[in-house]
């Protein structure tokens, strides 16, 4: 008696799990475009690797964004110059600290100029510095 009670409630328990399996084959579809913070879209990327920032120089419409990339075996601090009140245009210090193989883009840069930047923590480092020219 008691052995049959516990074959029926196996059998339930299968056909449930027979019905949650192929609801979820179908479902649960994984988002293409993460886009951090949302906003402006990335308009250039630059990538640090031991001999410096590459490309040194980038030009970006009003509004987008600049992905930095750590690509050094070493960490590095993006902020905007002048070092260290980082002031001319802050939304290049949203990058900030960057362990290696880590990324992170620049908030939106809205207002057209010239900004440069550095890296807080080598700011006498001239291979690590560029400048980014909103227009
Ligand atoms: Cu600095």
């Amino acid at each position: 008696m008691a052995s049959c009670s516990v074959r029926v409630a196996a059998l339930t328990m299968a056909l449930a799990a027979a019905a949650c399996g192929g609801g979820d084959s179908s479902s649960t579809p994984t988002s293409p475009t993460p886009s951090p913070g949302g906003g402006g879209s990335s308009g250039a990327t630059i990538t640090i690797t031991g001999s410096g920032v590459s490309p040194r120089t980038v030009t970006v419409s009003a509004g987008s964004r600049v992905t930095f990339v750590n690509n050094d075996s070493r960490p590095h601090d993006m902020a905007s110059n002048p070092h260290p009140s980082h002031t001319d245009c802050p939304a290049i210090n949203d990058v900030g600290f960057l362990q290696p193989g880590q990324s992170r883009q620049t908030g939106n840069l809205n207002t057209p100029r010239t900004c440069g930047f550095h890296d807080h923590n080598r700011d006498s480092d001239t291979s690590l510095q560029g400048t980014i020219t909103i227009q």
